[in-house]
């Protein structure tokens, strides 16, 4: 836990300190040896390679990982009724959740007058029409879809070929293993990536505050509260309203129940890492039998992300509207569509999100080096969302238990509940 936390603060020293040297070097801008070597070298330099770094691991991560999660979401067959009713839940909510967050961007317009960096200005790309879209889906060769980062093509090809994987049953065991093995190796680069954070962050932040001064506060702060607004909309109302329509039950009881687990994602920041907690805390506070949670908790912080979803969605409208490109109704069914399936990709470690949003910006033609300005506040993001993505699974799990006749409502009701999880 320490480790993490140390990357965490880490990346929060960059943030201020690229910030307040930002706002230091704005009045001084002009000057040749700031604006050549500092800004268009150093911050330029350190900045772009860590954006690259990232964008590098887009392919690999999403094709690895939605292969080892369709393979994942595959043994639902075995489950049957339980198995359908999860994944059905898990991609309603994710749909849900991004709607949630792009009608609120839409109407706080965080990003509106935010004029960004000119080396980061883009001439928007006529947007395909969404027929074409869900044609163009499918990849006549999927290699070169993997060679030209088609996203929407790796996530069908993948899925697909997860899903034959467990098709095949017993006989697909190397291969899946292989890929769970791969996924590994994949996620752990992402993690050594991520350890530049702290520096690739200090890069991005100072350049952006450099070059717009206190003018960058107020967009990022409105981008922040619209975040973390979408994320308190979906626990209260979607979560909350699920809870009354199908359980009956106290959605207040939920959330302080589950509180344990959510405090240890936010400050992992990890959905994996949470799972044992939220394991435990759905059967010692919630009363789900560990028949039900053992299947729909790991699979839900492999395939679940709600709150990811959201923050993708937010950060999707706030970079449009800084670059002033006009989103058409068929970009937004898009962007829900590309978000909701890479949700099932998106591996539950930190920054992972940020990856994936790279993929969803592509789709609607935003560049992707936007990422950089919004790059430095997502740790703290990152921990808001992964406490939600974790509440979604919990929630979606007390339904089916409740609905299964399976939930121990004497656990979820009782008041001293034992507080010795966490
Ligand atoms: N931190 C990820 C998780 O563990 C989510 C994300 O990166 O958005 O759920």
């Amino acid at each position: 836990m320490k480790k993490k936390m140390g990357l965490t603060s880490k990346i929060f020293i960059g943030l201020i300190t690229g910030i307040i040297l930002g706002l230091i070097l704005h009045p001084i801008k002009e000057n040749t040896f700031i604006s050549n070597y500092i800004v268009g070298f150093l911050f330029h330099l350190v900045g772009k390679v860590f954006i690259n770094s990232i964008k590098m691991m887009v392919v690999p991560l999403v094709f690895v990982s939605i292969t080892v999660g369709a393979a994942s979401v595959g043994d639902i067959k075995k489950l049957g009724r339980i198995g359908s009713k999860t994944l059905g839940f898990y991609l309603v909510t994710t749909a849900v959740a991004i709607t949630i967050a792009i009608t609120l961007a839409t109407v706080v317009k965080p990003g509106v007058g935010f004029d960004l960096p000119n080396d980061a200005q883009f001439t928007a790309k006529e947007a395909p029409k969404l027929v074409d879209v869900l044609i163009d889906m499918v990849p006549k060769n999927p290699i070169s879809a993997l060679a030209n980062g088609k996203m929407l093509q790796i996530i069908v090809f993948s899925v697909l070929l997860g899903t034959s994987m467990t098709a095949l049953g017993d006989k697909a065991t190397k291969v899946r293993e292989g890929f769970e093995a791969f996924n590994e190796v994949i996620l752990k680069l992402v993690m050594m990536i991520m350890k530049l954070a702290p520096y690739g962050v200090f890069a991005l932040v100072a350049k952006t505050f450099t070059e717009l001064g206190y003018g960058a506060m107020k967009p990022l702060a409105a981008y922040m509260l619209c975040v973390l607004g979408a994320l308190l909309i979906h626990a209260l109302v979607t979560y909350q309203g699920l809870l009354v329509a199908f359980t009956k039950l106290n959605p207040i009881k939920f959330f302080k129940n589950f509180s344990p687990a959510m405090m240890v994602a936010f400050s992992t920041a990890s959905s994996s890492s949470t799972l044992p907690v939220t394991l435990e805390t759905a059967e010692e506070r919630l009363g789900v039998p560990k028949s039900i949670a053992s299947f729909t908790l790991p699979l839900g912080a492999t395939i679940n992300m709600d709150g990811t979803a959201i923050m993708q969605g937010v950060a999707t409208v706030f970079l449009a509207q800084a670059y002033g490109i006009d989103l058409t109704l068929q970009n937004f069914l898009t962007v829900i569509l590309t978000a909701t399936l890479a949700s099932i990709g998106t591996a539950g470690v930190p920054g992972v999100g940020l990856i994936m949003l790279s993929m969803v910006l592509t789709q609607v033609g935003i560049p992707v080096e936007g990422i950089a300005i919004i790059m430095g506040i997502d740790r703290i993001l990152d921990m808001c969302r992964t406490a939600i993505n974790i509440t979604g699974d919990a929630a979606c799990t007390v339904i089916i238990a409740k609905q299964e006749g399976e939930l121990n409502e004497d656990i979820y009701n009782a008041e001293n509940v034992d507080k010795s999880i966490v």
